[in-house]
């Protein structure tokens, strides 16, 4: 994002950036982030948490998380230069939200609440790089501005630079926040005086997110077996959910958020005032079964830029049908599936069958 104007800038004193780093936070404001905090490069113990995470296979077909592990740790990787990570959050809980609700009807279908709206890649990123040129303009340097698009320890550098604290469900938490928040970064050049990282452990003893668990992924405080999360099993997985995690999916067709939903900091989560982060259609409580009628077309015009698309149609349906399995007997249910079974591909025909069979062990009388 270099242009020749700032190339020739005067090198900014300590005493710029301190002035500059105070305005930062009203510019993010403007732009719709609540806090950013910034940090140097050391990444700490989380490069040989990350090659212990790898090492044991945790990522399950998440490739993509060891292709690129270098870079995760090491900024300078995707910027040569790069001094600082400026680590932004920005929060995603919509209003007057009943995620709870939604989970307890399993005839509701629940869809994690990042992904209610607008895809967060598509929000956050224009924004930071809007912020990046702004601090060019003024200070010159190289910025970068990433949001999960890019290979890098979001959490660890966010939690280095006084965002929050890396709880015991592995996600940043914050005490005016919660977890709601989504993360990006600008990677710069620029030396900023660097925030004081966030210390202690405001999780102490309590393990709510550990025992809520619907499957048990976790393996100890901040360890997550990714293979056994369901926001990986309805997200990332691109095969057959294996059959132990089929009953406790429940009606999570699209990520998981019980081990939020149960942190006692999540009621101080402020919803979202950002437009874009605004529930589409009926994605916020919808009906299993009306989801599961849709045609592929319908599919793409209501995910259209929403994280939904991610696992794909028949990702959508496989998932669904797993849900609808999952439902108390109904024979619209077990319709439904034998109507879609015969044009069903391999993957989501196995698990329609399953959902038969789950359906056809509560019928009444057995
Ligand atoms: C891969 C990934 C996933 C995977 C794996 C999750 C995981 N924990 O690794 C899956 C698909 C399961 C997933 C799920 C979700 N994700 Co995700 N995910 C990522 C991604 C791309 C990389 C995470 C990563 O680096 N994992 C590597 C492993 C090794 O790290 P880790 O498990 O987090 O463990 C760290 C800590 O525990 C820490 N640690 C600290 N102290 C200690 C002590 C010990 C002893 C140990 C061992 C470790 C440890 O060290 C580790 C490395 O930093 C990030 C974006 C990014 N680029 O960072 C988003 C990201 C973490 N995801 C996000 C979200 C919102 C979610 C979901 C809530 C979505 C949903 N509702 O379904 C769930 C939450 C599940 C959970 N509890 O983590 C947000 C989290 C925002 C926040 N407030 O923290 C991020 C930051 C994306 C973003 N840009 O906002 N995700």
């Amino acid at each position: 994002m270099t242009n020749a104007s700032n190339t020739t800038k005067e090198a900014p004193t300590a005493g710029d950036l301190a002035a500059l780093r105070r305005r930062l936070e009203g510019w993010a404001r403007e732009l719709g982030f609540e806090a950013l905090g910034i940090t140097d490069l050391d990444p700490g113990p989380h490069r040989a948490y990350l090659e212990a995470w790898l090492a044991a296979g945790h990522h399950g077909s998440m490739l993509w998380m060891e292709r690129h592990k270098a870079l995760r740790t090491d900024p300078t990787l995707l910027q040569p230069g790069t001094l600082r990570v400026l680590s932004l959050r920005m929060n995603y809980l919509p209003a007057g939200d009943t995620p709870e609700a939604v989970l307890a009807n399993p005839r509701k279908a629940y869809i994690a609440r990042y992904a209610l709206g607008r895809d967060y890649h598509k929000v956050l990123r224009p924004r930071l790089a809007r912020l990046a040129e702004r601090i060019e303009r003024e200070v010159g340097g190289q910025h970068r501005a990433l949001t999960d698009s890019a290979p890098l320890l979001e959490k660890a550098y966010a939690e280095k630079g006084g965002l929050g604290w890396i709880g015991k469900n592995t996600l940043l938490l914050n005490q005016e926040a919660g977890s709601w928040f989504l993360l990006g970064e600008i990677l710069s050049t620029v030396p900023f005086p660097v925030d004081a990282p966030s210390t202690g452990d405001p999780c102490g003893s309590c393990s709510r997110c550990l025992t809520a668990c619907p499957t048990d992924a976790f393996l100890g405080p901040r360890q997550l077996d990714a293979r056994r999360c369901l926001a990986y099993q309805t997200i990332e997985n691109r095969g057959p959910i294996p059959e132990a995690l089929r009953r406790p999916l429940g009606n999570r067709i699209f990520g998981c958020d019980d081990c939020q939903l149960v942190c006692p900091f999540t009621k101080f989560a402020q919803a979202t005032t950002e437009p874009d982060f605004a529930p589409r259609h009926d994605f916020q409580d919808g009906e299993l079964l009306a989801f599961f009628r849709w045609d592929e077309a319908t599919w793409e015009a209501r995910t259209a830029g929403s994280p939904l698309r991610r696992p794909g149609f028949e990702g959508w349906l496989r998932n669904v049908a797993v849900a609808l399995g999952n439902a108390p007997f109904d024979r619209e249910i077990i319709a439904a599936l034998e109507a879609r079974r015969a044009e069903a591909s391999p993957l989501v025909r196995e698990h329609i069958d399953w959902a038969l069979g789950e359906q056809a062990a509560k019928a009444p009388g057995k």
